[in-house]
């Protein structure tokens, strides 16, 4: 071989690696440029082998010639590996692409029903104060819906079109008393009770009544209570719940289960006057049919309605909106 012979060969390898290497574009492609170039058996070992067959004074020449290609591969495939590494990760980077412009993914946030959310006020107030939440069946017998209450089989909510009748002396709770006559019965004085729950009246709707609806009822029962501490927790109560601002008034009604009984009525002045529950000294005769002695214990108690609480809170006026979750009235609280 001659060194323009030689020469002419480096050209062809240069070419050759010049087409191969454009054509590379993965890791394995480029182990295989090398190998087929740079290896031991490639182009360039095979062209140095060949320098044994020039001539003495000429192989300094041509081992330059040989050693500047071969360093001019290994760094052009060193060149091509970053290039193969820079376009792989751009392909990655354009498949994982974030839009910042999309629209995020909407999680809806559950809420608590108005109700819920009154019916726990409420519950939180009492308790804070040192009341207990107690409950009890909603179907309830005769006994402990009216009888233990005082309210006799001639008492107008005893007709049958006040109350769901499920068989003969068993009807669904027209008030949670029945659960405060049970706990009175199951407990010796004190007694600091609410009963929160769902009660059942044969109403038909409108914008005010409901045949389910939900109340709390309090009860405290204690030697030495009186009509006064009656009036403190429902200051407590009014200013807890209603806020700051508030004037009660309290006037004569009848339960026959409370002696004397009360209404309440809330306003903020100049607004009007609202009735919010009605409360009372609990009756001698209930007193001693639970087992406590009226002349011993003392007792007074309160029944308001949570629908009413919620409408009077939010200016809602019709009750029916409570049950329809039609869920743009219930976004709203
Ligand atoms: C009310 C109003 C006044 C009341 C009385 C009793 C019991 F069991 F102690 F006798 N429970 N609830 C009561 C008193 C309920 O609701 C308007």
């Amino acid at each position: 071989m001659t060194l323009e012979e030689l020469r002419a060969r480096c050209e062809e390898v240069r070419r050759e690696w010049a087409q191969a290497s454009a054509s590379a574009h993965d890791p394995e492609a480029l182990e295989a440029l090398r190998v087929r170039f740079l290896g031991r058996k490639g182009a360039l070992a095979t062209a140095f082998d060949s320098l044994r067959t020039l001539p003495a004074e000429a192989r300094a020449a041509a081992g330059k010639l040989l050693n500047a290609l071969k360093d001019e591969i290994a760094a052009a495939l060193e060149a091509r590996r970053a290039e193969v590494e820079r376009e792989a990760l751009q392909a990655r980077l354009a498949g994982e692409r974030y839009d910042l412009t999309l629209p995020g993914t909407w999680r809806p946030l559950g809420r608590l029903h108005p109700l819920t959310q009154v019916r726990r006020e409420i519950e939180e107030i009492f308790l804070r104060l040192g009341f207990d939440v107690a409950s009890g069946p909603e179907v309830e017998t005769d006994y402990y819906n009216f009888e233990a209450l005082a309210i006799g089989a001639d008492h107008p909510a005893r007709d049958e079109w006040d109350s769901f009748y499920i068989a003969e002396g068993l009807l669904l709770r027209t008030h949670t008393s029945p659960v405060q006559i049970r706990v009175m019965k199951s407990q010796p004085p004190p007694v600091r009770i609410i009963c929160p729950g769902r009660c059942y009246r044969r109403d038909n709707p409108d914008a005010t009544h409901s045949p389910v609806f939900h109340q709390i009822e309090l009860l405290w029962v204690e030697k030495g209570l009186t009509f006064a501490h009656l009036k403190w927790i429902l200051r407590e109560f009014v200013t807890a719940f209603f806020g700051p601002g508030y004037e009660m008034r309290i006037s004569a009604d009848f339960f026959p289960f409370t002696e004397p009984s009360a209404q309440v009525h809330i306003r903020k002045p100049p607004g009007a006057w609202l009735e919010i529950m009605g409360a009372g000294m609990v009756d001698p005769a209930v007193l001693t049919e639970v087992g406590c002695d009226p002349e011993e214990v003392t007792g007074f108690a309160f029944g308001l309605g949570v629908e009413r609480m919620a409408m009077l809170r939010w200016g809602i006026e019709d009750i029916r909106l409570f049950y329809q979750n039609d869920i743009r009235f219930l976004s709203q609280f």
